[in-house]
């Protein structure tokens, strides 16, 4: 397949309300969308990296500029290009995960859409629809928790994540099993918030039979999960960490992990996201797919991944207007708790134009012959 440009195109999309989380409060998405163009279609991908770079090092001006400065290039220069070639042309490049994921993921796309075969039969999907769950922020007050709580699982949602961080843990935890039961499929996330020194007042969550606690610890700290997963019973289960489906494997080695979220963006891609799924699946180690809070590009490609095989825990794959009034997409939406798997060519969902318009804040087309 030959690449005749690239356009990046920035969006502004405002939340429905804002997102707190243990790495701060967030009140509208800034994202990079990238869309290829091949002779015979074209293919878009979303990147997922935030504003500034609070969940991990990457971030969305960084991406704009490592892809335009020094992926483009490599890939224009590739001549012929295939997604399986892009991860192997831009190896020299060092991380930048994120803005690598959103080239492969629209050059992707656009394979797919020539060859008329959708990305969830190309991964491997074994379902047509995918459970729900939903991520809920951290709030001001328990009474506001529970209402919050209320509403998404009065819409359907099958499991439900609290954000959590010191000082917001056990408490309402506690109030969500009181006032929902024990039958409620329950899970909470860290975002790194705490450090090996509260491992005895994490084990308060035991009583609460969550599902899982998710990166409780630093991203670089393996051995911390390791430590942390003999000291309690809740399963530990990493976001941050896993850059890789090598690092899944280590993690998973050492005992610091028993359950993986996979983030295609985080990881460099759907294809390596692929393969931590079945790095992950030859351990017995179960995966769930998580989000970046992706308009429907993004989204619709994280529900074919989700339907994978080994992705047996409900992901963050939730409705679209648990984030947006407005998707640039058709919209996903639930149906009893489950959202449903795009069958159409690539990612399956096309940008709305004129919502797309209205959205953006700029736009660049590079080409082969820049310098
Ligand atoms: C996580 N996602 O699993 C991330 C964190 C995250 C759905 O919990 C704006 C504001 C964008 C907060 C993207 C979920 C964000 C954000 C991701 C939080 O760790
Ligand atoms: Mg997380």
């Amino acid at each position: 397949m030959k690449l005749n440009a690239v356009e990046l195109r920035r969006i502004a999309i405002p939340l429905v309300a804002p997102f707190r989380t243990s790495f701060g409060t967030q009140t509208k998405r800034d994202i990079l969308l990238v869309r290829v163009e091949t002779p015979e279609a074209d293919g878009w991908g979303e990147c997922v990296a935030l504003s500034e770079p609070v969940y991990s090092s990457e971030y969305v001006e960084g991406a704009a500029h490592v892809i335009r400065e020094h992926l483009v290039p490599r890939l224009f220069e590739a001549g012929s290009l295939s997604a399986a070639r892009v991860a192997p042309v831009l190896e020299p490049v060092r991380g930048h995960r994120m803005a690598k994921a959103a080239v492969e993921a629209a050059i992707l796309d656009a394979e797919l859409r020539a060859s008329g075969v959708s990305l969830a039969a190309h991964l491997g999907a074994v379902r047509e629809a995918v459970d729900a769950g939903v991520s809920v922020g951290i709030m001001s007050a328990i009474p506001e928790l529970l209402d919050a709580v209320s509403s998404y699982l009065d819409a359907g949602y099958r499991r439900i994540k609290l954000k959590i961080e010191p000082g917001w843990d056990v408490a309402p935890i506690q109030a969500v099993r009181e006032r929902f039961g024990d039958d409620l499929a329950l899970q909470v996330d860290a975002n790194t918030a705490y450090t090996l020194a509260d491992a005895r007042h994490l084990a308060k969550l035991d009583p609460f039979d969550l599902l899982l606690i998710e990166q409780p610890l630093p991203e670089d700290d393996l051995a911390g999960h390791a430590a942390l997963a003999r000291m309690i019973s809740t399963p530990v289960c990493l976001d941050e960490s896993i850059e890789s489906a090598r690092d899944a494997a280590a993690a998973i080695s050492m005992g610091a992990c028993s359950i993986v979220n996979v983030k295609p963006g985080r990881v460099g891609g759907y294809l390596e996201a692929r393969r931590i799924h079945d790095v992950c699946a030859a351990h017995g180690v179960p995966v769930w797919c998580g989000g970046m809070l992706e308009t429907g590009i993004g989204r619709a490609a994280n529900v074919a991944l989700a339907a994978l095989p080994n992705f047996t825990l409900p992901g963050d794959t939730s409705a679209s207007d648990r984030y947006f009034h407005q998707d640039v997409t058709e919209p996903f939406v639930l149906e009893d708790g489950r959202v449903r798997v795009p069958d159409g060519p690539g990612i399956g969902v096309t940008p709305i134009a004129a919502v797309l318009e209205q959205f953006t804040t700029s736009t660049e087309l590079l080409g082969p012959g820049r310098p």
